[in-house]
């Protein structure tokens, strides 16, 4: 048997509600009337009732309670949900925030960087000014560009990676002549073949490092990579060049990791080659594949043969990788700049008459 006890203002409902719940099953043991500590009288009544009985009319009422404490949560939630989106569709573009919008989608930026952008300024008071949207929008693209810097501060393994053609040998050569000659001071520079695939990738290099006068070696294993290490020490800056992989070639993948995994002194720098004309879905399957590699920056390739710029502005600002330089054309050593945010700005905006 169980006890409980019952209150109301007087015996009577205090009984009433134990009958409520348990009928006739139960006893009555004893009711007094208290003065509870607000100054008011109250009547307690104890009573016993079976335990089965107990316990199938309190957890009984106690799920039900629970049931309806959900239902009422849910309730308000899908209410509160409801409201967010009432607030969200009553609050649309202003006419200037349209054009901005129109002035960023056309150059290929898409609508969902324009939505995390621009919608929080909706009901703002910058939302009637085209000028000044279009500078925050700038200014938000220009904060998220990422770029690597060219700061040699310790002797490094440079090895380029990237999807066939995108100009990974033609770029290696290009950073030869550079860190061997057109630095503040000569580098030491040694370049070596890891292209084993394609017929007169050998004498590509080799033609370049011989015009260089760099050292020149080719790989075929990465035991062999191992065992040049030695002959690698003495020089500063090591620049590796590897055949074009397709995305969804695993088994290159693999061989390139026994190579970047080699034991070695120099900090390996795994940089990827995407060309500035690729389309956005695969700029994003390359990226995704050789992030494998541990990507440490993205070399930009064939800035020269587009106008159109959204689709790498778009990764870029998706992405936030780091970049490193810019490959403006095929003349080695010429068409190669750093990565610089307002020459890629410049040309992503093309002509400003039109905004
Ligand atoms: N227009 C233009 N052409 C480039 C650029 N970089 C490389 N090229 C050309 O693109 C072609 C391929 O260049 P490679 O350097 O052989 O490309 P790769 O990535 O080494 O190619 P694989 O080794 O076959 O994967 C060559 O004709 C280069 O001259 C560039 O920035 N602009
Ligand atoms: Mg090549």
């Amino acid at each position: 048997m169980i006890r409980e006890t019952f209150i109301a203002s007087d015996p009577k409902t205090a009984y009433e509600q134990a009958v409520k719940k348990y009928g006739n099953n139960l006893t009555l043991l004893s009711a007094r009337q208290l003065q509870y500590d607000d100054g008011k009288l109250r009547c307690e009544i104890e009573i016993v009732a079976p335990k089965a009985l107990y316990m199938e009319k309190t957890l009984q009422k106690k799920d039900l309670q629970n049931e309806e404490e959900e239902m009422l949560r849910n309730q308000v939630e899908k209410l509160t949900q409801e409201i967010q989106i009432l607030k969200e569709t009553h609050k649309t573009d202003t006419q200037e925030m349209a054009e901005v919008r129109e002035v960023f989608l056309s150059r290929g930026i898409s609508n969902k960087w324009l939505d995390a952008t621009l919608n929080p300024l909706r009901g703002s008071g910058m939302d009637g000014d085209a000028a000044l949207l279009l500078s925050y929008c700038l200014e938000e693209i220009d904060d998220t560009l990422t770029l690597k810097g060219e700061s040699i501060e310790e002797e490094c393994t440079i090895v380029l990676v990237g999807p066939t053609g995108v100009g990974k040998t033609t770029t290696l050569a290009k950073l030869a002549a550079r860190y061997a000659y057109l630095m503040d001071r000569p580098y030491k520079v040694a370049i070596v073949n890891l292209d084993n695939y394609k017929v007169g990738a050998i004498e590509q290099l080799k033609y370049y490092a011989t015009i260089l006068s760099l050292e020149y070696f080719v790989v075929e294993s990465p035991e062999a990579f191992e065992a040049l290490q030695p002959v690698l020490d003495a020089f500063e800056i090591v620049l590796i060049d590897t055949a074009g992989m397709s995305p969804y070639d695993t088994q290159k993948f693999i061989d390139m990791v026994a190579y970047i995994h080699s034991e070695q002194q120099k900090k390996i720098e795994v940089q990827l080659v995407i060309a500035a004309t690729m389309k956005y879905e695969d700029i994003e399957d390359v990226y995704q594949s050789f992030s494998f590699l541990n990507i440490d920056s993205v070399i930009i390739s064939k800035l020269d043969e587009t106008m159109h710029l959204g689709t790498l502005m778009n990764f870029a600002l998706n992405y936030q990788t780091k970049m490193s330089y810019f490959s403006t054309g095929q003349e080695v050593p010429d068409d190669l700049v750093v990565a610089d945010k307002e020459y890629l700005l410049e040309r992503f905006l093309g002509n400003t008459e039109s905004m």
